[in-house]
C-alpha cells in the first residue's frame, strides 16, 4: 500500500483533473482493490471521512469512505461505480469539508436521504438507502465523480474567496 498525494484546487492542474467527470469501472480485480488500498490508506492519513479516486489523480468511478468515530473499530467501506437512485424531497443542511480543498467549510444543503447502488470490495452488487452523514458523504463523494467540488453548491463570491484562501495558505506554507 502507498499513500497518494491529494489534489488540491489551488493548483492549476489539479484543478484541470478535479472538474473532470470519472469514467465506470470495467472489473473489480485486484488492480482496483490494490488503488482502493490506497485510497483508504491516503484517507486515513489526511485524515478524512471519504474520498473519491479523482482526488489521487484517477479519474474512475471509486469511493472510500470510513464514518467510524474516534474510539470505534475502523470500518472502511468501497464504492465502486456507485449510483444514486432515488433523493428525498427532505433535505438537510450540513457543514462540508473537502481534503482538496483545505481548511474551508460551509453549509451545504442536500437531500436528506438517498439510495445507492454500487459494486463493493469483492465485487459484489449491493443496494441501501443512506441517511445522517453517510448520506451527506455519499453525495459529496458522488459530486467529485460528476467533477463537482461542494465549493459549487456555494455563491460565487463564497468560493473565489475559499479558492483564494487556499492558494494563499499553499504559497505561505511553500515560503
Ligand atoms: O475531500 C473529501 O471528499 C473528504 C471529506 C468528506 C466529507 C466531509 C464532510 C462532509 C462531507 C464530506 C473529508 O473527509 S473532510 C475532513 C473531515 O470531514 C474530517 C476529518 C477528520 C475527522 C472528521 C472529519
Ligand atoms: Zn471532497
Amino acid at each position: 500500500m502507498s499513500l497518494r498525494r491529494i489534489l488540491t484546487v489551488d493548483n492549476k492542474a489539479d484543478l484541470t483533473v478535479l472538474k473532470q467527470v470519472s469514467k465506470p469501472v470495467t472489473a473489480v480485480d485486484d488492480g482496483l482493490r490494490a488503488l482502493m488500498d490506497d485510497m483508504l490508506e491516503t484517507m486515513y492519513a489526511a485524515p478524512g471521512i471519504g474520498l473519491a479516486a479523482v482526488q489521487v489523480g484517477e479519474p474512475v468511478r471509486i469511493i472510500v469512505m470510513d464514518l467510524a468515530r474516534e474510539g470505534e473499530d475502523k470500518a472502511p467501506r468501497y464504492f465502486v461505480n456507485p449510483e444514486i437512485t432515488w433523493r428525498s424531497d427532505e433535505l438537510f443542511v450540513y457543514e462540508e469539508g473537502c481534503l482538496s480543498v483545505p481548511e474551508i467549510y460551509d453549509e451545504v444543503e442536500r437531500p436528506a436521504r438517498v439510495k445507492i447502488a454500487y459494486l463493493n470490495y469483492a465485487g459484489e452488487r449491493v443496494e441501501e438507502e443512506a441517511e445522517g452523514l453517510f448520506a451527506v458523504c455519499i453525495q459529496h463523494e458522488f459530486d467529485h465523480l460528476e467533477g463537482v467540488l461542494f465549493i459549487d453548491h456555494l455563491s460565487r463570491l463564497k468560493r473565489e474567496r475559499a479558492i483564494k484562501k487556499v492558494k494563499k495558505d499553499a504559497q505561505a506554507a511553500a515560503a
